[in-house]
């Protein structure tokens, strides 16, 4: 973490007793996030990225936020990210050139070419791979939220689960095993109107994912989504509830999905009006921008500066990495499956 520095005098206080390096933190993850995104997409577009390419634009608060609020270094929180929860990864200490690479499925990658995208761990750093099928990461992260309960850990795990994971029945299993074990979990419910072409109104009757959870008797709240300090508040309290012993925490953001499900995909169902406005209206970056610019929390020129060391950054890992080779074709069927006689022991090494 940051060190600790004081906010000016004149200023209005820093909000959740966050530093002032702290908001010009969440703000760099928030630029990093965007503009790795950006640049991923100029490689799709040259056939450099190998399978789909998914945004997050318009939801990077939610990520950021809500991934800031955990514990990192000695009794290291878990997150599991979902595709638009890059931002979270960042938080938590990949890389960009190592999501670079995975997307590229460079021989260099995390996965050494087996898996793409963000499907990848570091346990070390507090994230986990993704199971693709929706829901999924429910049961699993309850399961090991139940292991740092029994353990006497003081950790926490924290899930993200989209609106449309949420008509599944591992959701609903999971969260349910979750209140009932009491464990140590905090669920980021994601909002964002849209489960590839499905609206929430073909997808669930209620109004609010909060009334779910609290079906289960779980603490539920909603929040703006594109408000990463308010996420990051939320969030917080969650996990610190959580930590205390009181069982699995239920946090809903409302945001909206900018892009396509997937890159490829052309969004010819998202009425225009609905998209522009989002853009003008509610981004998250600009929000913030406006909002520590106006309390005189920042400047506009330290805001600048790190927009620019941010591109450089982004530049040096794409350079670095964008000719490297894919693995050799004959290595394909080594690691993809593990033989415990043979792997390595960092392959098993325990969370
Ligand atoms: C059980 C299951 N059904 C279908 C799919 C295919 N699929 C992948 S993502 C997706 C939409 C997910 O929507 P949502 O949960 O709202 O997340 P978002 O894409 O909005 O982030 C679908 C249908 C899947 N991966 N797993
Ligand atoms: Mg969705």
């Amino acid at each position: 973490m940051p060190s600790r520095a004081a906010p000016t005098t004149q200023s209005p206080p820093v909000p959740a007793g966050l530093t002032r390096d702290q908001l010009l933190e969440i703000y760099r993850y928030l630029r990093l996030t965007r503009t790795l995104e950006e640049r991923l997409t100029a490689l799709y577009r040259q056939s450099k990225v190998i399978g789909g390419l998914f945004r997050s634009l318009g939801q990077e608060a939610e990520s950021v936020g809500s991934a800031y609020a955990l514990s990192r270094g000695p009794n290291q929180d878990i997150l599991s990210p979902l595709i638009r929860n890059l931002g979270s990864m960042l938080v938590m200490g990949a890389e960009p050139i190592a999501i670079l690479r995975q997307y590229m499925a460079k021989a260099e990658s995390p996965t050494r070419g087996r898996e793409l995208n963000v499907h990848f761990n570091d346990l070390e750093k507090g994230y986990l791979g993704q199971i693709s099928h929706l829901g999924d990461m429910v049961p699993v992260m309850a399961g090991i939220a139940l292991t740092f309960k029994l353990r006497g850990e003081p950790r926490v795990g924290l899930v993200y689960v989209g609106d449309g994971a949420t008509s599944t029945g591992t959701f609903h299993e999971g969260l349910n095993f979750a209140a009932v074990q009491k464990v140590p979990l905090v669920v980021i419910a994601e909002y964002n109107r849209w489960a590839y072409s499905t609206p929430p109104e073909k997808q669930f009757a209620v109004k609010d994912l909060a009334e779910k959870a609290k079906g289960y008797g779980i603490p539920a709240v909603t929040v703006d989504g594109n408000d990463v300090l308010a996420v990051y508040e939320a969030t917080k309290s969650a996990v610190e509830r959580a930590r205390r012993g009181h069982g699995v925490q239920f946090v809903e953001v409302k945001t909206y999905r900018r892009k396509g499900h997937a890159e490829h995909d052309d969004q010819h169902y998202v009425p225009k009006e609905e998209l522009d406005w989002w853009a003008k209206q509610n981004d998250p970056v600009d929000r913030y921008v406006t909002q520590l610019v106006r309390n005189e929390w920042a400047e506009e020129r330290e805001l600048k500066a790190i927009d620019d060391r941010v591109k450089v950054e982004i530049d040096q890992a794409t350079d670095a990495c964008v000719d490297e080779p894919l693995p050799p074709g004959e290595s394909a069927l080594s690691g993809a499956y593990a033989d415990p006689r043979t792997a390595p022991r960092h392959w098993y090494r325990s969370l």
